[in-house]
């Protein structure tokens, strides 16, 4: 490899719950993006900036590509997962090794044309080495072409080795963005992104996929950031199931966000929460466009 610094996008791209999310924290450092158990949890395309010496690795988190595209939300959450590929200068596609499936399989032969293309088999945790080769090389013959790389994105398993591949493939070039900026969105963006992780992680079944998190007041003080955020859901009912009994959940979920934001902002986080209903936002395109979620990379 030439000693000329290298520089571009590299896409993160895949099937909901593969750890996309997972993968683009531990390549840059810091937790940009959120993550959860549950498939669908990103809806934007969130960069994640990792600049060194030799080298600037611009990610691209994006929302797993799926088939619903029932509401007006799910069809934006397609386009900024695939909205890229042209672009980028380099495609990870992301597999989960014990969740091979027809649905990888599609992705793969959309991105078959390509060249710049890298297979990253995730989550090699969850296995046992001799569980894992075979189910690696099934992968591996289905698509030749592509070059693939084991890796625990959880547990920081191989990434150095996958950093090398990455970098390998960036063109030379001056880097995109200034040297200490670490993603294209703001706090405020990123504080209610925290909010819906939450809400994600301790709310049951469905009821997450009716949610969005608007950030009404962000105020940064000497000595405090104080955030005024409301969750809003699709329906009345859902809001007292947000709210709990006494208030009990709104309250775990915001001590729970506060401590992420407090060590993100890395000050003292005075976070007020409220829940509100618009009927059915997330099939709307006017409310969606007001939740930021509109074509063009929103850093509300
Ligand atoms: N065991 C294990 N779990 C992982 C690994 N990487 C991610 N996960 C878990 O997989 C789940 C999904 O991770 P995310 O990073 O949110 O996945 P994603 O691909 O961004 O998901 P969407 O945004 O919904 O498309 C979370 O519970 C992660 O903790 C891994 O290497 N090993
Ligand atoms: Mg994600």
């Amino acid at each position: 490899m030439s000693n000329e610094f290298r520089s571009g996008y590299v896409a993160l791209i895949g099937k909901p719950n593969t750890g996309k999310s997972t993968l683009m924290n531990a390549l840059v450092g810091e937790k940009l993006s959120i993550t959860a158990h549950r498939p669908q949890t990103t809806r934007h395309q969130i960069l994640g900036i990792k600049t060194t010496a030799e080298y600037q690795c611009v990610f691209v988190d994006t929302p797993g590509i799926h088939d619903d595209n029932q509401k007006a939300i799910h069809r934006y959450m397609n386009r900024a997962a695939t909205g890229m590929l042209e672009d980028a200068d380099l495609i990870c596609v992301l597999l989960d090794v014990a969740n091979f499936n027809r649905d990888d399989e599609k992705i793969l032969r959309r991105v078959s044309s390509y060249d710049k293309v890298l297979l990253v088999i995730n989550k090699i945790d969850q296995l046992s080495k001799s569980a894992c080769l075979p189910l690696m090389q099934k992968i591996s013959e289905q698509v030749p072409d592509f070059e693939s790389v084991p890796v625990s994105a959880l547990k920081g398993e191989n990434l150095d080795r996958l950093e090398q591949l990455i970098v390998a493939r960036l063109p030379v070039g001056v880097p995109h963005f200034p040297d200490d900026q670490l993603t294209d969105k703001s706090m405020r963006f990123i504080s209610a992104e925290i909010v819906r992780e939450k809400l994600f992680r301790v709310l049951k079944q469905e009821l997450p996929y009716s949610i969005t998190v608007s950030i009404d007041h962000y105020l940064e003080e000497t000595d405090i950031t104080r955030i005024s955020a409301t969750i809003w859901v699709e329906r009345k009912s859902q809001k007292a199931i947000v709210i709990g009994k006494n208030g009990g959940l709104l309250k775990k979920i915001g001590t729970l966000a506060r401590g992420d934001i407090e060590r993100l902002v890395d000050a003292r986080v005075y976070l007020q929460l409220w829940v509100k209903v618009r009927e059915d936002w997330a099939d709307d395109e006017q409310s969606l466009a007001a939740f930021g979620y509109s074509d063009g990379n929103p850093s509300h």
